[in-house]
């Protein structure tokens, strides 16, 4: 039998500390009311959010050095769910699963979607890989897959790409994320031209097997595997390709797969302008993609990639509906305790951003007063938003504390009897 927490026991756990979170809330309501803002409709704003679960974040990652397993990591697709469903049992922000393919195969996608729909779960977008070669596969990856020279090798990265969306579809996904490692090492390795036509010609193929309210998204990165000239590299060549392959076709942003100190936020803001920001993967860093707990090293930029979200939606309605997810590797943390508390960071950057004083900051923009300007988004981002988060959980039936609920409930101890490690098991490991 598969160990759940109990719902009780949140309740238990919740029940120790709920005067102190409701002191704590009405003490920011009286602060918010000032501004003129009603704690409870952010409340309800902050219960509407959700990020979805990378199926490998519930493993440990690793380096291109080592990887250091810790215990009871979940061995199979079903449970990776579990782990998911636990995240979410807690957090209540993180109903969907991204699953990525071969890693999370199963022979029954059927049962898969069953148990992930009762654990309270969906499946958001899929991922391919053709970054590896997956066992048993006929031709290599090793000169390139979507853009490789070989006709042969293009065909079978393209059906690979078809089969995720035929899986896809079965466990009721909307979507297929397609992140590529191709590129070269050397100048001279690729004509730079000619390895982008043929990455345009595979993608159309692709993008023509998609079901009429699919979208694919490109997810761009600057460099590695190929360390000289990367494919898809940055959001214009990932904006200028969404253009040439259609309306389904949509850019994804990956907070770690820039230069350091690039503006992510106005790329937000580009790609949001053109219609074509489909979706994210947040995660933090400090060199490049190093794939750390968002809001670990610059919450400040997650705040203001949310601020330009908000702007989109003030725009533009529900027409702008981009799609969240996370992306980390966790190497020296239980990557349970890093999920719950990475969507908590970005759902707290969400509602930092719904409480920049959006007439206040015009009026500035207006006058010129950069200072002020300035000051009006520090004002929201210097807001402890904790309690609105917290209540929002415990209301959804979650925990007023993730973490501390979690190692309450020896839920790891739990894992580590049932699932002693198995040799050659889907574990992740590569981020
Ligand atoms: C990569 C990309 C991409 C990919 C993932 C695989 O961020 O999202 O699917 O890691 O682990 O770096
Ligand atoms: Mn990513
Ligand atoms: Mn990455």
């Amino acid at each position: 039998m598969t160990y759940l927490i109990p719902r009780d026991f949140v309740a238990q756990e919740n029940a120790r500390s709920l005067a102190q979170l409701q002191a704590d809330y009405d003490a920011l309501a009286g602060v918010l009311q000032r501004r003129g803002r009603d704690i409870e409709a952010l409340t309800t704003q902050a219960g509407g959010f959700s990020v979805a679960l990378p199926s490998w974040g519930v493993g440990t990652g690793g380096t291109r050095f080592a990887r250091f397993p810790g215990q009871g990591e979940p061995r199979n697709v079903f449970e990776k769910i579990d782990d998911c469903a636990t995240v979410h049992q807690l957090t209540r922000v993180t109903p969907g699963v991204s699953l990525h393919f071969p890693w999370d195969r199963t022979q029954d996608p059927r049962a898969l979607r069953e148990i992930a729909n009762a654990r309270g779960l969906h499946f958001d977008s899929v991922n391919s890989n053709t970054f590896q070669n997956a066992a048993g596969q006929p031709l290599s990856y090793k000169y390139g897959s979507l853009t490789a020279q070989d006709a042969a090798v293009r065909a079978q990265a393209i059906a690979h790409n078809i089969d995720c969306v035929e899986l896809g579809n079965t466990l009721g996904s909307k979507g297929l994320t397609v992140w590529l490692g191709d590129g070269a090492n050397f100048p001279g390795q690729h004509n730079l031209r000619g390895a982008l036509e043929r990455y345009l010609s595979s993608m159309r193929e692709i993008y023509a097997a998609l079901p009429s309210d699919w979208l694919i998204y490109i997810e761009h990165k600057l460099f590695e595997p190929a360390f000289y000239a990367t494919t898809i590299a940055d959001w214009g060549t990932s904006f200028a390709c969404a253009t040439e392959l259609g309306p389904k076709a949509k850019c994804l942003v990956d907070l770690g797969h820039h230069a350091p100190n690039t503006n992510i936020e106005m790329i937000v803001a580009r790609l949001a302008q053109f219609g074509k920001l489909g979706g994210f993967h947040f995660n933090d860093s400090k060199y490049g993609d190093d794939d750390l707990d968002s809001g670990s090293i610059n919450p400040f930029q997650l705040f203001l990639v949310f601020n330009e979200l908000r702007d989109g939606v003030a725009r533009d309605g529900a027409a702008f509906n981009p799609t969240y997810m996370l992306d980390q590797s966790h190497n020296v943390t239980d990557p349970v305790e890093s999920l719950m508390s990475s969507a908590i960071e970005v759902q707290r950057a969400y509602i930092q951003a719904a409480l920049v004083d959006t007439d206040a900051l015009a009026h500035h923009q207006q006058e010129n007063d950069a200072l002020m300007a300035a000051q009006t988004l520090k004002q929201a981002f210097r807001t402890d938003v904790g309690p609105i988060l917290a209540m929002a959980r415990v209301r959804a039936g979650g925990a007023a504390d993730p973490v501390a609920c979690y190692r309450a409930s020896t839920y790891r101890d739990h894992k580590a009897k049932e699932r002693p490690p198995v040799a050659g098991a889907s574990g992740s490991g590569i981020v």
